[in-house]
């Protein structure tokens, strides 16, 4: 695909917002000034989706080959995971399980390999950073191995061998183990993520940031301190049982458009479908359930969504504690409205929470989450007229400094009715990549739990190192500082995910080395250490011999279901290796002595399975248990009311409501979101379809109110000024204000771009996650030049 028109020779700075009185430049194509709003009516999914795919399709180099590999999705047999999002797959088969949005990640993944030697030689390093990161990713696949090359600026090709040398000596050179880091995008399979951690482990540190550690590390956290252990317990059947879901704090029209389908059919046997977030989603409203081809043909929508809830930014604790304080209030009436027996047999901490409950006023519950206190009883009522309520939630409530106590409120309001550990309840976090769950089961944790080191020592005959090791922020820090200095990403766009972008660009450019094991060209190739390699891998898609021949991986979806998939496409390029591959050649490179049989685990993948089963947990006789039809499910103890909790009990929490709420005089809350065409850093157009977007994302959804005190019209120019806990302030200059339905004192904008604004030291203390949902900004119109 060709660039976009002429980059400008700043295009970097306008990319980042940082040219005062110009006009920003996202991240996707270059904006032809055809930019606009309309109200999108229709139903999510159905046709709209249906024409995109087509548009998506046909720009596809391969459209057949796409609409092939569509065809085999997610199928119990011979088909491939599906890359894009961690809804599961539909366990009866019944349902075709494919959406709009995985659609366009698989043809993206199928691009012509045209980041080649050719390609680098032709740009410079210099030249490429003033591309937009759409440009850069529809270059096409990357082809071959790279290094760069500090004389010319380029990137040039290095043999693989070459390659792990310069990985396996540097690392041998570093002073100590814990001056490299090695970042996992959730994308890994199960066996390369064991075989990474086990390489990086006998290497000797536990400096294994990841894109957890932005993502439901605050989930993670709390239902194991909640119920034993750091997952969700519902699984597919629960979600076609539950008589009330709630979803909060999700995108699900765009980000997980495969649960509107079990939605919907929430809403057809009449469940209550209640939203709270505090944009109207297009998952909120109806949808055509795009398997239904009768549906589709008849354009009959189904509905999905009850009750909206416009909760504010940071809102939800304090609502939740306010239905808990509902729920508590009609208890006083009615005992039956608590599962005292639940209670007294499987919890511990429940006075102390009812007493935490009594002690917050209304007055500040109705405050902090912007909604009436007879909205809240309603949603309360209705909670307790529910006998299997399920409550979802993805990042919206998870990227904030609260967000350990909010999944915690979540816990402690379902265990006052016993909604876990029955049938149709239970708390259901959505994950975003496609294996970030089955990357943390199999040891990416820079806290790694003693039970599991243990075990992983004994199995693998290593020595682990004990200390924690660097999350993300840290190891951005500490690569500021000099004491990092090796960087390894497998898989990712660690640069754009990251906060505060100009001091993450600062951060890898101080390293010595910098290694992008990846599929596509993006900003982290451009933005390197001293020394840096690119190592392109094989995709999900695609076929994977080794020596004893085809390959499969195994991943673990939001709901702990392991499965095998096996790619079914040749390879774009033949230099391309299995990630399997590059992390065995990197270890053996690096750990020349080691006892571990690497090339044996590259050559026959079930050899990691099998001593998967021995170093994990649950994954006893793995290889059988994976190829069964849908694989099988990894026990979760508590959805058998067994909480492996300190106590044996759930524990309730008892903590405050958040004092960040209020965002200050003339201040907004702004929080960051993923528009409807793109996966996180990847950018597939400018538009957001759903929201009534075309053309632009350098915008700032505001309410009316807010827009009219600052003198604001429709796609006014505006400057953007965040304030950082550490007193530091960021602007972005030249973004455009857009109104729509979201409370007052509250904005929103998109991801990666408004990274610029969250400040490093905008990691919330419960779970070292940037507060990206959470930047209190000030909006004012730029001045005419
Ligand atoms: N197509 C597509 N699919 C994806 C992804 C993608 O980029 N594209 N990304 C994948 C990944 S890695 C992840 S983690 C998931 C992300 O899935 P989502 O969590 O849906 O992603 P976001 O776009 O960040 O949307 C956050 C949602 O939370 C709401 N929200 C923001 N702040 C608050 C708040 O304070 N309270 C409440 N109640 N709501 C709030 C926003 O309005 C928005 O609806 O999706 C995964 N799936
Ligand atoms: N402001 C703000 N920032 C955020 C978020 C937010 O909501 N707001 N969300 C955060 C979240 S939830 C996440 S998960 C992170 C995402 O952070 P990352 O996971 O680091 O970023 P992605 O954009 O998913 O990575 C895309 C790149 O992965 C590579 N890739 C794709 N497929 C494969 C593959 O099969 N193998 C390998 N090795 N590489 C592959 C390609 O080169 C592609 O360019 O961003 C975080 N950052
Ligand atoms: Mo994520």
């Amino acid at each position: 695909m060709a660039p976009s028109p002429e980059p400008a020779a700043d295009a970097e700075q306008l990319m980042m917002g940082a040219v005062p009185g110009a006009a920003a430049l996202g991240r996707g194509p270059v904006p032809d000034g055809d930019y606009s709003r309309h109200e999108y009516h229709h139903p999510a999914a159905g046709w709209g989706a249906a024409r995109s795919v087509g548009k998506v399709l046909l720009r596809s180099p391969e459209p057949v080959e796409g609409v092939k590999a569509l065809l085999v999705m997610n199928h119990e047999d011979g088909g491939f995971d599906c890359p894009g999002c961690a809804w599961p797959d539909d366990p009866t088969g019944l349902r075709l399980d494919i959406c709009e949005n995985g659609i366009k990640h698989v043809t993206w993944e199928m691009a012509p390999p045209r980041a080649d030697r050719q390609f680098f030689a032709a740009h410079p390093v210099a030249e490429l950073m003033n591309w937009t990161d759409y440009d850069l990713e529809a270059v096409g696949r990357l082809a071959e191995p790279m290094t760069y090359d500090p004389d010319t600026d380029r990137y040039v090709p290095i043999s693989w061998e070459d390659a792990y040398a310069m990985v396996g000596t540097t690392l041998r050179g570093l002073g100590s183990p814990n001056e490299a880091a090695f970042y996992t995008s959730g994308r890994l399979s199960n066996e390369a993520t064991f075989l990474y951690q086990l390489w990086v482990r006998e290497f000797g540190t536990n400096n294994l940031p990841d894109c957890s550690n932005m993502c439901h590390e605050a989930s993670g956290r709390a239902l194991q301190a909640a119920i034993g252990s750091g997952k969700g317990t519902t699984d597919l059947e629960d979600w076609e049982q539950a008589d009330a879901i709630w979803l909060m704090a999700d995108n699900a029209g765009s980000n997980a458009p495969r649960m509107l389908t079990w939605l919907a059919e929430a809403d057809r046997r009449g469940a209550t479908l209640v939203h709270i977030n505090p944009l109207i989603e297009a998952a909120s409203r109806r949808t055509i359930v795009p398997h239904e081809l009768v549906d589709m043909a008849t354009f009959r929508t189904t509905r999905t969504g009850t009750r909206n809830v416009q909760v504010n930014i940071g809102g939800d604790l304090a609502l939740l504690r306010g239905v808990a304080k509902a729920v508590f209030e009609a208890a006083d009436g009615d005992p039956t409205v608590l599962d005292r027996e639940f209670i007294d047999s499987h919890t511990s901490g429940f006075e102390d929470y009812r007493a935490a409950v009594d002690a917050t006023s209304w007055a500040d519950i109705v405050r902090d989450s912007g909604i009436t206190e007879v909205d809240i009883r309603a949603l309360a009522g209705s909670y307790i007229a529910s006998q299997r309520v399920i409550i979802a939630w993805c990042l919206g409530l998870t990227q904030h400094e609260h967000g350990v106590d909010t999944v915690r409120e979540i816990a402690n309001v379902l265990l006052l009715r016993g909604n876990i550990g029955r049938p149709g309840t239970g708390p259901s976090p959505v994950r975003g990549h496609s294996n970030v769950q089955g990357n943390r089961t199999c040891g990416v944790n820079h806290r790694p739990p003693k039970a599991f080191l243990d075990r992983l020592a004994q199995a693998c005959g290593i020595d682990p190192p004990r200390e924690h090791g660097l999350g993300t922020v840290d190891a951005i820090e500490a690569m500021r500082r000099g004491e990092l200095k090796v960087f390894v990403a497998m898989g990712g766009n660690f640069v754009l995910a990251a906060p505060d972008l100009p001091r993450t660009f600062e951060a890898l450019r101080n390293c010595d080395l910098t290694v992008q094991v990846s599929t596509k060209l993006n900003r982290s190739h451009l933005v390197h250490g001293r020394r840096a390699l690119i190592l392109p891998c094989l995709g999900r898609s695609e076929r994977d011999i080794q020596a004893a021949g085809e390959q499969g991986v195994t991943v673990e979806d939001s709901m702990a279901m392991v499965h095998i998939s096996f790619g079914m496409k040749d390879p774009v390029s033949p230099h391309l290796r299995s990630e399997c591959a590059i992390l065995g050649g990197m270890a053996q490179a690096t750990l020349p002595d080691s006892r571990t049989p690497w090339q044996d685990y590259v050559d026959d993948y079930d050899r990691i399975r099998d001593i998967m089963s021995r170093a994990l947990e649950g994954f006893e006789d793995f290889n059988a248990r994976a190829r069964r039809p849908h694989g099988f499910r990894l026990d979760q103890p508590a959805r058998e009311r067994v909480f492996l909790t300190p106590s044996g009990r759930a524990e309730f929490w008892t903590g405050p409501l958040p004092d960040d709420v209020d965002p200050g005089e003339g201040r907004l809350t702004l929080t960051t979101v993923r528009s409807h065409d793109q996966f996180n850093t990847t950018i597939y157009s400018n538009d957001d379809r759903y929201r009534g977007v075309k053309g632009l994302r350098t915008i700032i959804f505001m309410n009316a109110d807010d827009m009219r005190a600052r003198g604001l019209a429709e796609f006014d120019l505006i400057d953007v000024t965040s304030f950082s806990r550490d007193g530091s302030q960021r602007t972005v200059y030249g973004y455009r204000a857009v109104e729509h339905p979201i409370p007052p004192g509250n904005a929103a904008g998109y991801m990666p771009e408004l990274n610029v604004l969250c400040g490093l030291a905008d990691t919330s203390t419960q779970s070292e996650q940037p507060v990206t949902k959470h930047l209190v900004v000030e909006v004012t119109k730029q001045a005419t030049a």
